[in-house]
Formats: C-alpha cells, structure tokens, sequence
C-alpha cells in the first residue's frame, strides 16, 4: 500500500477506505466506507465513528486533525491505543473494582474504588500523545500502528495522587521504580503490557490515578474505571484498567520494559541497527506542534488565511510557535492562546494575507522553554517514536 506523504496531498482514498494494518506484518484490509462504518457501529467502538481506524480489533483509533480544534478533547474524540483486547468491564465490575497495591512496601493492601475515590482529588490537564504518533512518516518505513498526526489529545483528569495511594502502602528504602498493570490479557504468546515509572516520577504530586476524564467517569475504552497518568510522558505510561501497583526495587524485565518504547541515546543512520545497550527508555515528550486549520489542499480566494493549531512539549512549556508560508525561509510569531497549563497543549494562530495566486506551504514550528526546536528533518528510530519534525500543510489561493 502507498504511503502517504506527510501533509503533502493526503489523499481521499484514505477517507474512503477502511485499512486495518495488522502490526510489523504489512497486512492491510481494506473496505468500502459503508461497511466499514456498519462494522463499527455494532462494535465495541461505537461512539468513536469520527476516528479513523487504524485497528478494529485490539482498537487502535486515531483522531482526524481538523476535529482536535479545541483546547480540551471531547471523550468521543479522544484517540484510542491499546496492545490487547480491552477486558470486559461492565458498571457493576467497576464498582467493585480494587487495586492490589504491593511488593516493596510495609504494609500491601487492596483498595476498593470506594477507597481510593476517599483520597484526596487531584485534577491535572494534560495532552497524551502516543509515542508512535507519527510514525507512518517515517523512512524507511517503521513496523507498528501506522499513526499519521491524530495519536494526541488534551484532557482533563481527575483521581487520586498515586504518591497518596503509595503512601498509604509506605514504600520500603529498596524501592526504585512502580510497576503497573492493568486487567487487560495479552493475545496469544503476546507480553501482558506492564509498565513502570521510576520511584520519583511516581510520587511527583501531579502523577495520578485517574477515575475520570473531562468531568465524566473514565470511558470503558480509556481504562474504566481507573487508569494511571503520567503528566508530559509518552502515552504508554498511562496505564488503563489498573489494578495492580508493585514497587520494585530494579527496572521490570517485561517487554514493555525492556525492549518495547525505547529510543537511541546515539545518533542513528535511517534504517540503521541499534544495539540494546544504546536503546534507553523514553520518557517525557518532546516539542511539537501541528496545524489543524486549514485542511491541507484547500483552496482560498485571495486575502486573510487563518492557521491555527496547538502545540506542547511534554513537561515543558511553549516559549513560542512561528509560522512560515515561504518554505520556510520566513517565519513570523504565531500568537498563543489563552489557556495554559503545565503538561498541556497550547493553541496558537496567525492570520496571513495572501495577495498572489498559487499553491503555498504553510508550516508551524514550536520552540519549548528549554530551548528545544522542532528539526526540519526526522530523528529516525527502529520504532519509529516522537516524530516531531516542523508540521506543513499545502494549500492553494485562486482567484
Ligand atoms: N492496560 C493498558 N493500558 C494502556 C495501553 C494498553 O495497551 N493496555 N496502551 C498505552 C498506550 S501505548 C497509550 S498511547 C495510551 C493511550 O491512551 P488512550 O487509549 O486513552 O488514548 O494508553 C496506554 N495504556
Ligand atoms: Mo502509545
């Protein structure tokens, strides 16, 4: 199957055709729209009908660009990752629903919803991003979900603070990372998905287990009833269904540990090998941003031309976003927007005025408070993570 280029003539057969790419194998399926659409509104993923389907079964469900136009992503909107198969999880198993908090700790419990719901409530507003959105642009090709930029969203969530949870278990001095795991069963001879945070980012104030998202209880496809989150960290630290919490006293030797979400801590030729020794694991997200107005290919007629999008950087913030309509020989400051918040995205917005008919590429590029700037050219990887290079989208002015 052709790949698309990034932002240059996304083409409507994407739009029209179902694709089910199955993971590393290059196997894809396509469908005709309508029985896609019949499919999905008998499956598990009713509700989500805007978000194209990279998977049906595990749900793997990417948003379009041009609905992430506000600050906070409405639920329904939100993209969907998963590994497995999401665990039966019907009202009367989330209200029973306990977590087994335990190994290096004084004192191993089982708190039941109720208990934790009794702990004191946090709120965090914060855009998780899967580490592998993006990865489709990649080259040469990269084996996984072939994200393009829909793997990210803004919400809020509220629960209670994992340092509270682990306070009450008192953490044992040998204590260093926090091992999570949630009630989905791996497929087949697949790793059961199990992650940690190391012992400090665990007890920051600000790292939660959430029982809700944007107001609502947490939705059955975000982790129902309880999921971890990790503030400005890869996506894949935000465990769902959670209901096991074990403190460990060295980096878990799972998969998903150890081999899975790692990233070169040397600069690697496309297409290059890495040896595991230089593969670390990846941890806060880094600068990016992307334009969700206009559509790329739209035509306008001469005079204003509005660009807007959001921008983040994981547990830093946005210094600035500039625009570019010249190739990017020119860039001029993007004004932000208002609603700001630690591990947030930020919108931005510029308004061009463009006079002479032809075809323009328009670009955003962000700069985050630590100096880091979006590259022009990919930092490629063998898992093809954090793509972030300086966004495009190619519109035409025509009288
Ligand atoms: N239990 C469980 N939690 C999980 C996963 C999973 O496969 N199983 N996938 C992770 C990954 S890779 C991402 S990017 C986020 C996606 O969260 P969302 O589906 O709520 O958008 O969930 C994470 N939590
Ligand atoms: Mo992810």
């Amino acid at each position: 199957m052709k790949k698309q280029r990034r932002g240059l003539g996304r083409g409507k057969a994407t739009r029209r055709r179902f694709l089910a790419e199955a993971a590393g194998a290059g196997v894809a399926l396509a469908l005709p729209m309508d029985l896609a659409q019949a499919f999905v509104q008998q499956s598990s993923v009713k509700g989500k009908e805007k978000l194209i389907v990279r998977s049906l079964r595990p749900e793997d469900l990417e948003t379009p660009v041009s609905l992430l136009n506000t600050w906070l992503t409405p639920n329904d909107l939100f993209y969907v990752r998963h590994h497995s198969y999401a665990p039966e999880v019907n009202a009367s198993a989330g209200a029973s629903w306990t977590v087994e908090v335990g190994g290096l700790v004084d004192k191993p419990l089982k708190l039941t919803l109720a208990e934790l719901k009794r702990l004191p409530r946090a709120t965090v507003t914060v855009t998780l991003e899967c580490a592998g959105n993006g990865r489709a642009f990649h080259e040469p090709p990269v084996a996984g979900i072939q994200w393009e930029k829909g793997a990210v969203g803004t919400a809020r969530w509220t629960g209670a603070r994992l340092a509270d949870v682990l306070r009450l278990a008192g953490v044992k001095a040998a204590g260093k990372y926090v091992l999570l795991d949630g009630a989905d069963q791996p497929v087949g001879k697949m790793p059961d998905f199990q992650r940690n945070l190391p012992l400090e980012k665990a007890l920051h104030p600000d790292t939660i287990v959430a029982y809700e998202m944007n107001g609502e209880t947490l939705p059955h496809l975000h982790g129902f009833p309880l999921r971890a989150v990790a503030p400005g960290w890869e996506g894949a630290y935000a465990v769902k269904w959670l209901n096991r919490i074990t403190v460990i006293d060295k980096e878990h030797d799972g998969f998903f540990v150890k081999t899975a979400y790692r990233y070169p801590n040397i600069r690697v030729a496309p297409g290059a090998a890495v040896p595991p020794e230089n593969m670390v694991p990846l941890t806060g997200l880094v600068v990016k941003s992307f334009i969700n107005s206009p559509a790329d290919g739209t035509t306008f007629k001469p005079g204003k031309v509005r660009v807007t999008g959001f921008a983040w950087a994981g547990e830093a913030s946005i210094r600035s976003v500039e625009v570019s309509l010249d190739q990017g020989m020119t860039w001029v400051p993007a004004r932000l927007g208002r609603e700001k918040q630690r591990y947030a995205w930020q919108a931005f917005e510029h308004e061009f005025d463009i006079r002479t008919p032809g075809s323009y590429l328009l670009m955003a590029r962000a700069t985050d408070d630590r100096g880091q700037m979006q590259p022009v050219a990919p930092h490629w990887n063998p898992s093809g993570y954090l793509w972030n290079v300086i966004d495009r989208v190619r519109i035409n002015i025509n009288v």
